[in-house]
């Protein structure tokens, strides 16, 4: 572990013993008598009853995460005793996803036990690094929204706000990803095959869901049993959200699903991969396994239990809390839930919200509808992530009928109302109730999620700039018409607890050394370092930090996986899920010309670079895999011509995941964030690369846009059509003009199709031309192609400038403040959901 990491302020224990510190951590009459060395020996022997000679590295991380949560269990405990006794207004973030990736370095870190640690660790002779590496990646996300929500717990924490994670207990996180032969194959994530000492059960605190039908296995098929309701248990696992400092540590709350004694459930299914694992088992089959996001995958019905399960047992939870704070002798004061509770869903997933807060209101509290709608709306709040029609939720109404026949009848009741109000204010425009219909009509009638959301709560944010305006102006404009005032976007954010302190020891230790340790809760103090961008000695810091970032991942890569790469190229990176609309092509692509140019003109000058790829591909989306297996030959191609050997290398990292994020990032000189300008909502990881020291080669979209707005566009290399001009371009744009007439793009296009990187394997990479070329390309991968290639060329040439790359390295540094999560966290609080910190004594 880094005994370098900045000192943290006046909390970090220095030299104290963990006696000591465990006494500053302990409260009330619990006092440990023993240190942390007796604990973590204590935690050795008893939890495995095993010579503590012959116990393994695994055992080893499980006795030292178990210590540290000794550590943390008396302040987790005294937080909720805090909010209980003071009963401040809670927010409840409800997400079908957390992406926390892994928490031992991360909590450690955030207890400011580090440099305690790191010492008790050299005193026992072990090897830190190896213990860390025996936690599997907490996988329970599938990208940035997942992400998303975990760098926001982490902020919440730290922010010491009284706030509570509500999501689901997958046993299998999003699946592993191998490559043979170039292709992706998936495996199942069985992450808890050992047991987490992270998580507590509480089967006391049970819940019980219940479903308008029956599941029955006739003849060895699933059949349903129509109107026999059911029952199914949320049981809930709750995990440590250590605050920064380790005043607060609130409460990430999972459910599993069980069923009760009597209870026969079996799931629908489709899609070969989830349902090879979901198919076979009862009601717990049902929080088995998380869905891949494949923005097609709209026609699995457990998936619709799934949303509904984590909704019913969250608002259960937090409604039982309400009243169990909120009674006197009586029941409580229903109109003082606004004050209460804020509830935010994490895109449509969790919409259901809508219906059910209506339906508790309705059915087991008795309010009139009048009241509960009031209620409802003013609780609940809604973030979109997503423009991309294909990818907005539309549940069949079938299936609400079948599960959930109350919901249906409250969606309907709020649409009829709602209708009619829309009637009333635009009485000449009939074709507006068609598109501000809850219900989509058609063969099948689906209930369009994002309306439900919209009209059911008092908020809905959009996630970067740009994005909110699009919400706003296009995807759902006649809401916006009616309902401006629920408009606002928020902006992401990401920690820089574990994107910057935790990931990226030299360069965290460099930006203390010059403006001190403020930024680690106060992101914006990195303004501090811009006049530093004319400072030599600064500048060779920051140089020499991003180079010893690069060689640590370039050793651990060679261990880990024996390939080797060269830290003195620049490391150029691409890492994000494999998309049409994020366009991985478009930079393949730009590798194909760059390695033109060196086999036309071998003598030619090139600074030697590295290309990584890193992402999975849902497993349905073929053409997204065929993107993988064209990047994974045009690796072994290149590798394979000694023509541009040590001058050009292509790798593509297999299982991109969180800890390897925490990896590459920090190594990386070169950030790409290509998509198709309108098309990435925000994108995270341009944040994490940004205050990690990389300049970024992007097109106008997402938080991007923002990003070079706040580094000075100066210092972005910002290239291709804006989204205004992708929207009108669409009708007439050809991309065989571009074929036509682009010399360097027709070359590249014709190597691909000579089968050069395929010549083993004609023909398989056809759906790329269809893609590309002949399909009329949606994402218009060739219109930015020639001036992507000239940011390119720009970029070099201030690479061969050392002084004013790292002045702009600085520059990107010293602006980048604005990307915390803290920031938007703080904004949410304020303008959303009126939540206060509630400090922990
Ligand atoms: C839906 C139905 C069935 C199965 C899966 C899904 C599903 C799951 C995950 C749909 C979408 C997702 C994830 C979306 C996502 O990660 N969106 C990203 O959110 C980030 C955080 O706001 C943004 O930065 C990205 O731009 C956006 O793509």
């Amino acid at each position: 572990m880094d005994s370098d990491r900045p000192a943290a302020g006046t909390a970090t224990p220095g030299a104290a013993d963990m006696g000591k510190l465990l006494q500053q951590y302990g409260c009330g009459p619990i006092r440990f008598t023993g240190s942390g060395d007796a604990l973590y020996e204590r935690h050795l022997m008893f939890d495995n009853v095993a010579d503590r000679a012959a116990v393994g590295p695994r055992e080893r991380y499980e006795a030292v995460a178990r210590s540290v949560r000794d550590v943390l269990s008396q302040r987790w405990v005294r937080t909720e005793q805090t909010y209980e006794r003071e009963n401040p207004k809670r927010v409840y973030y409800l997400s079908m996803e957390f992406l926390i990736g892994r928490s031992l370095a991360n909590n450690v870190l955030n207890l400011l036990l580090d440099p305690v640690v790191e010492r008790a660790a050299v005193g026992k002779g072990l090897d830190w690094l190896a213990v860390l590496e025996q936690e599997p990646d907490a996988g329970l996300g599938n990208g940035g929204l997942g992400r998303l929500a975990a760098c926001f717990i982490d902020s919440m924490a730290t922010m010491e706000l009284p706030a509570m994670g509500y999501g689901l207990r997958y046993e299998y996180g999003i699946f592993k990803q191998t490559i043979r032969d170039g292709w992706q194959h998936e495996r199942p994530d069985n992450w808890l095959r050992r047991p987490d000492p992270w998580e507590i059960a509480r089967p006391d605190e049970m819940v019980e869901v219940r479903l308008g039908c029956s599941f029955e296995v006739r003849g060895g098929t699933l059949g349903v049993v129509v109107g026999r309701p059911s029952s199914l248990l949320g049981v809930p696992y709750d995990r440590p959200v250590v605050g920064y400092g380790g005043k607060t540590v609130n409460t990430l709350r999972l459910w599993v699903a069980a069923a009760p004694d009597d209870f026969d459930f079996q799931a629908f299914s489709a899609g070969e991969f989830v349902s090879a694992l979901a198919e076979r088992l009862t009601a717990e089959s049902l929080t088995r396994v998380l869905y891949p996001d494949d923005s097609t995958s709209m026609g699995q019905g457990l998936r619709f239990v799934q949303e509904y399960f984590l909704v019913a047992c969250s608002l259960a939870d937090l409604v039982r809390r309400f009243r169990r704070r909120n009674s006197g002798r009586g029941d409580p004061d229903w109109s003082a839930l606004p004050a209460k509770a804020a509830i935010q869903l994490n895109d449509t997933h969790p919409g259901l919200a809508v219906p059910e807060l209506m339906r508790i209101l309705l059915d087991d509290v008795r309010l009139d509808w009048d009241q509960a709608w009031d209620l409802t709306r003013r609780t609940l709040a809604y973030t979109n992530h997503t423009l991309l029609p294909e990818a907005l939720e539309k549940w069949p109404l079938p299936w609400l009928a079948l599960l959930l026949p109350r919901h249906l009848e409250i969606i309907l009741e709020i649409n009829r109302r709602f209708l009619d109000e829309v009637r009333a204010r635009f009485p000449d425009d009939g074709g507006r109730i068609g598109r501000v219909s809850l219900i989509e009509e058609g063969a099948e009638r689906r209930i369009r999620m994002a309306n439900l959301a919209i009209v059911g709560s008092h908020s809905t944010n959009g996630v970067a700039a740009i994005h909110s305006h699009l919400l706003r102006t296009v995807t759902v404009k006649d809401l916006a018409e009616m309902f401006p005032e629920r408009f606002s976007n928020k902006t992401n954010g990401v920690t820089p607890r574990r994107w910057l302190l935790l990931a990226n020891p030299p360069l965290a230790r460099g930006i203390t050394g010059a403006i001190g340790d403020g930024w680690i809760t106060d992101l914006a103090e990195l303004e501090k370092l811009k006049p530093l961008a004319d400072d030599r000695g600064f500048r060779d810091t920051i140089i020499r930090a991003k180079r010893e970032a690069k060689s640590r991942f370039a050793d651990w890569l060679r261990s880990a996986s024996g390939i080797v790469v060269d830290p003195d190229t620049i490391f150029d990176s691409q890492v994000k899920r494999i998309h049409e609309y994020k366009r991985q092509l478009l930079n393949a692509l730009r590798v194909v010309v760059l390695y033109n140019r060196l086999r036309e003109n071998p003598d030619m000058e090139m600074a030697p670079r590295t290309f990584f790829f890193s992402g999975k591909a849902a497993p349905a989306y073929h053409l997204a895999k065929t993107i993988i297996k064209f990047l994974n030959n045009l690796a072994g191609t290149i590798d394979g011509d000694p023509a541009v050997r040590g001058r050009l290398k292509v790798v593509f990292l297999p299982e991109y995941c969180v800890s390897l994020a925490e990896r590459l990032i920090p190594a990386t000189d070169v950030s790409n964030q290509i998509s198709t300008a309108g098309y990435e909502a925000s994108g995270t990881s341009n944040m994490k690369f940004m205050m990690n020291g990389a300049l970024t080669i992007g097109t106008r979209d997402g938080a991007t846009i923002e990003m070079a707005e706040a580094a000075g566009e100066e210092n972005f290399f910002m290239f291709g059509l804006t989204a205004e001009q992708v929207a009108g371009s669409r009708s007439w744009y050809d991309p065989r003009w571009h074929y036509d007439n682009e010399p360097e793009t027709r070359a590249a296009l014709d190597l691909i199709f000579s089968e050069h990187f395929s010549r083993y394997e004609p023909g398989v990479f056809d759906p790329l031309r269809q893609t590309l070329l002949t399909g009329g390309d949606h994402y218009m991968h060739l219109a930015d192609l020639t001036a992507y290639l000239e940011a390119d060329r720009r970029l070099l040439e201030l690479y061969a400038d050392p002084a004013g790359w790292a002045r702009k390295v600085v520059l990107n540094l010293a602006g980048s403040g604005k990307f915390s999560s803290d920031r938007t966290i703080a904004e949410y609080a304020a303008e959303i959901w009126d939540v206060k910190p509630c400090p922990v004594p």
